[in-house]
């Protein structure tokens, strides 16, 4: 399940956000088109279609390698044309989506964010 922030906050409060709202909720993993597609869609039903949102991904531990939050791997990435733009001079380290595409932005930026968590079914 995906849950859409109100609020604007920084990447490292969306990643703390995300694991306080939900048992094992993060900020969310795209793994592939399919996923990258709904986030997609309920951004855009969300009528915030001109608007960043954080996803879970960042390379502020190594300047270009991207990973989760978490430290796990991509399996996929979407990025807007002529990005990551981030590490000629300057710290571009935390991902965002519009339109289904990826940027890489300033951390310290605050923008609102998407959260992935799970229902248990009993
Ligand atoms: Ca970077
Ligand atoms: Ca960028």
């Amino acid at each position: 399940m995906y849950w859409i922030s109100d609020d604007k906050v920084t990447w490292s409060e969306a990643v703390e956000e995300c694991r306080n709202l939900y048992n094992n909720g993060h900020l969310v993993h795209i793994d592939n088109e399919e996923e990258n597609n709904e986030v997609k869609a309920i951004r855009d039903q969300a009528n915030r279609g001109y608007e960043y949102i954080w996803i879970g991904i960042h390379d502020s531990e190594n300047e270009g390698v991207w990973t989760h939050e978490d430290g796990s791997r991509l399996t996929y990435v979407n990025w807007g044309n002529g990005e990551p733009t981030g590490g000629w001079g300057y710290e571009e380290d935390c991902g965002v989506i519009k339109d289904g595409h990826y940027n890489d932005v300033t951390c310290e930026e605050k923008y609102r964010f998407c959260c992935e968590y799970y229902v248990v079914i009993e």
